[in-house]
């Protein structure tokens, strides 16, 4: 049972021009299917081939591990992307309030982290023992292997913002946040962690 890569949720210059359709060109047909490629080289003929790929990065280490939660990453930082997505509502907004003081805040405390992520990683909105934190983690790492909930993330990966950005992450990580976070898909993983 081969790891495959998910489809993008949306046209290659749907997100465009936050996130160009070449940068997706590379960062998802390049390096992400390289993941997905590398993945399956590497367990292909092992135990790990009949897991699921959350089972792969709970069991892994190494190479394994960084590229079955590079594919994950991936993935779900996609899904995370959406223009136009608009506010947050309900119960994510309610513990936004409760744990930031606003949505404001939130983003503030998301920009950090992106901005402050010592060389490639990723930042998170994570809900950890029924609390919401933004966290970052380096390279691969991610919020599955520390017993927390991924709600939304942002990859500060340079491939993820060179060629639009060339070296201004922060100028990348305040568009993204002002203009393509997918507040449905946050309340969505916050929904199936209940
Ligand atoms: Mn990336």
């Amino acid at each position: 049972m081969a790891i495959t890569l998910a489809p993008l949720p949306f046209a290659q210059d749907a997100l465009a021009p936050i996130i160009s359709p070449e940068t997706l060109q590379y960062h998802y047909g390049k390096h992400h299917q390289a993941y997905v490629n590398n993945l399956n080289k590497l367990i292909d003929g092992t135990p790990l081939a009949e897991k699921s790929l959350e089972e792969i990065i709970l069991a892994a280490e190494g190479g394994v591990f960084n590229n079955a939660a590079q594919v994950w990453n991936h993935t779900f930082y996609w899904n995370g992307l959406k223009p136009g997505a608009g506010e947050p509502q309900g119960k994510l907004l309610e513990l936004i309030q409760r744990d930031f003081g606003n949505v404001a805040k939130l983003k503030e405390e998301l920009a950090a982290a992106a901005t402050t992520q010592f060389g490639s990683g990723w930042a998170w909105l994570v809900l950890d023992d029924g609390k919401l934190k933004v966290v970052k983690t380096g390279n691969a790492d991610l919020p599955l292997k520390h017993g927390q909930t991924a709600l939304w993330t942002i990859d500060v990966w340079e491939h993820a913002y060179y060629i639009d950005y060339r070296n201004e992450r922060p100028k990348y990580t305040q568009q993204v946040l002002d203009n393509l976070l997918n507040w449905d898909f946050a309340a969505a993983n916050l929904a199936k962690s209940a």
